[in-house]
């Protein structure tokens, strides 16, 4: 029996294409080239699965264009990349790699919030273009992160994940969720306090963003709930980029509104707004929150063990549409 055809849409860790290689024909792409939907369209034909990232979109039309595929395993926890619906109606399995990156995301989110309220980044740049000539009483004040009140909106496993890191920095957690999550988690959250939005926006010294993207959380920070915003407060967005209306932001910290953002994401990326460029008040990285050497290893093979699972007919570790397996036949 030939083997199933699949289709690896970025380049990835050489050993996944071999281990991959050993279930499947795999077509590979290890230039990294970057496909238009047409091409996309045209690489799935004759294909039964797609191991991917959240840059190829797999919209509903692509779908329709694509019969043989069985099975949809995205590289990432977030999957807004991905038309779930018309995939589950397609009958297609859609998995992605959660829980893998809790840890390293909730570090680096740290490290965007520490690097944006004490300014390493600007003072670093100043450095570097040799203007440190001598020490001031008031050079590049910040604010403070311990003692502080972090407010997380979107208290899943990475928000509860930057929740506990907090307890040795003696902070306040409050945070805002579709829904309260258990006691016993908001205990260990370092007795995070569920609030609304707004007192969020309100209270919060430092504002976490760690929600999915989707219709509903579009823009759920625009330009009314930064005029909420404490005028020392940060913001650090270390989930998807939408979730921040980057026009809105871009003005606010511009007129001072807010002390300052960290983004490892964008709308339209990584075609970024260039207005965050000319902003000495923001810490901008390339979405790298998940990028450590372990965490992307994982979360490679978690994908890996998603495809394989789903074309072998076993039910994949990360199914996201169970609706799309019963009476399935590989
Ligand atoms: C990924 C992410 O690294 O998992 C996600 O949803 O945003 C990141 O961890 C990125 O999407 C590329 O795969």
């Amino acid at each position: 029996m030939s083997k199933p055809r699949v289709l690896v849409t970025r380049a990835v860790f050489p050993d996944v294409i071999e281990r991959l290689s050993q279930h499947f024909a795999v077509e590979s792409n290890q230039e990294d080239l970057i496909f238009t939907p047409d091409e996309l369209a045209s690489r799935l034909q004759g294909k039964q699965g797609i191991f991917l990232t959240p840059s190829e979109r797999i919209s509903a039309d692509l779908i329709d264009r694509c019969p043989g595929l069985k099975a949809i395993c995205n590289m990432a926890v977030g999957y807004n990349n991905i038309d779930v619906d018309a995939a589950t109606r397609a009958g297609i399995v859609v998995t992605n790699t959660p829980d893998v990156l809790n840890e390293t995301t909730a570090d680096f989110a740290w490290a965007l919030l520490m690097a944006t309220a004490r300014r390493v980044t600007e003072s670093e740049h100043w450095l570097r273009a040799g203007e440190w000539k001598k020490w001031r009483y008031d050079s590049f004040l910040g604010a403070d992160v311990h003692g502080a009140t972090l407010g997380i909106i979107g208290m899943g496993r990475i928000g509860q994940a930057v929740a506990r890191r907090s307890t040795g920095f003696d902070m306040q957690v409050i945070y805002h969720n579709r829904r309260p999550i258990a006691p016993e988690l908001e205990a260990r959250a370092n007795n995070a306090r569920y609030v609304d939005k707004e007192e969020l926006l309100r209270t919060a010294d430092h504002v976490m963003l760690v929600l999915p993207y989707s219709a509903e959380t579009h823009h759920t920070v625009g330009a009314a709930e930064l005029a909420l915003m404490k005028p020392g407060a940060t913001l650090v967005n270390v989930a998807r980029g939408g979730i921040v209306d980057d026009k809105a932001l871009i003005a606010a910290l511009r007129e001072g509104r807010i002390a300052a953002a960290g983004l490892d994401v964008f709308e339209n990326e990584p075609a970024f707004d260039p207005g965050f460029l000319a902003l000495k008040n923001v810490v901008l990285t390339p979405h790298i929150a998940s990028a450590s050497e372990p965490t992307r290893r994982a979360m490679a093979e978690c994908a890996e063990a998603n495809l394989v699972a789903a074309l072998s007919g076993k039910t994949p570790p990360n199914m996201l549409n169970p609706a799309a397996w019963p009476g399935r036949s590989n």
